[in-house]
């Protein structure tokens, strides 16, 4: 489906979906600017730690970012609060973003960032459920998350039937996941079981360790594949504040069909030398490397928090 079709989905929903999908000029400013912030956070997270994925962490982070500032219900003082909605994140090996993002949200204290990927720390190199609230289930091993989302979003179904919401999860993969097998048995079974509360995110970077996709094995025409397995499918621009929030916040009221959203992305965002390399799969900034990134990212957040013509320049860079 196209972003054009989205809209008009939204413009048919109710008032309170409508106001929800619609955000002022400034609250996209503020995604914006958190999304920055919470960049600079991960990289002075990596080159303390020596460790990460950074290239997959800012490829991921603005999707993070809309969704748990503008889309998913959860409650950061009460992480296992049933009614919440879920956040699988199946690229397990981007902790780093999720690591921010639920720690500028409220779920831990900041401090914790600290700790990332230190012996014994509650921050490991992929997320812990029983470590770290907010986290709900553990990945890293690829090609996992969807079954687990599946099972979770069946269950959900199953026990709030006859209530007005049932919770959406969301499952966030890698597009180079995607090769692994299991997710297509996890598409099968989740329109067999109409998950109308399951939507798949595909980081589609083009990139995996090493090389490109298609390189490597060819992923092809990803929307008519996923709409071939029965899924409703939306692609958009993954870094576009307004994009991810249109097709996020559109609940698939009746479809029957679960939800792939594609969004395109580029691995390393945000800073010119990481982007679209894939050397920044996993490689750590030096000092000097780290000082260069900082100033870029800091050039674009002073230009989201400034001015109008500031912004407007950041808008049309975008
Ligand atoms: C089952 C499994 N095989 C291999 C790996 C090693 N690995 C970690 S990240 C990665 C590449 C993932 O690429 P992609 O899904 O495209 O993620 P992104 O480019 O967004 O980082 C691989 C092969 C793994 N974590 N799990």
């Amino acid at each position: 489906m196209t972003l054009e079709a989205f809209d008009s989905l939204i413009h048919k929903s109710s008032p309170e979906r409508l106001q929800q999908c619609l955000p002022t000029d400034s609250q996209i400013r503020e995604l914006y600017a958190q999304s920055y912030r919470s960049r600079m956070a991960t990289l002075d997270m990596t080159y303390r730690a020596e460790m990460g994925h950074i290239g997959s962490d800012f490829s991921c982070l603005d999707i993070l970012t809309v969704l748990y500032f503008c889309v998913i219900k959860v409650n950061p003082k009460d992480p296992t609060w049933p009614e919440r909605d879920r956040l699988i994140l199946s690229k397990g090996h981007a902790a780093g973003a999720l690591y921010v993002t639920l720690a500028e949200k409220g779920f831990f204290p900041k401090t914790w960032l600290n700790s990332y990927q230190q012996f014994d720390s509650r921050l490991q190199g992929h997320p812990d459920r029983q470590k770290l609230p907010g986290v709900e289930h553990n990945t890293g091993s690829l090609g996992h998350g969807l079954s687990v989302a599946a099972g979770i979003a069946a269950g959900l179904q199953f026990s709030n039937r006859g209530r007005s919401r049932v919770p959406r999860v969301f499952a966030l993969l890698g597009d180079g996941e995607l090769q692994e097998g299991s997710n297509w048995e996890a598409a099968m079974l989740a329109a067999q079981l109409q998950l109308d509360n399951l939507v798949a995110i595909i980081d589609r970077n083009g990139l995996q360790q090493g090389d490109s996709t298609e390189n490597t094995v060819a992923l092809g025409d990803l929307s008519a594949k996923w709409d071939s397995f029965g899924w409703r499918v939306a692609q958009c621009d993954g870094h576009d504040m307004k994009q991810l929030l249109t097709v996020l916040n559109t609940e698939s009221e009746s479809s029957k069909r679960p939800t792939v959203v594609i969004a395109k992305t580029v691995k390393g965002r945000g800073v010119s030398f990481m982007e679209n390399n894939p050397v920044w799969h996993h490689k750590v900034p030096s000092a000097e490397e780290k000082a260069r990134a900082r100033e870029e990212l800091g050039t674009v957040l002073a230009a989201i928090e400034g001015n109008e013509a500031t912004w407007l320049t950041f808008v049309k860079r975008s």
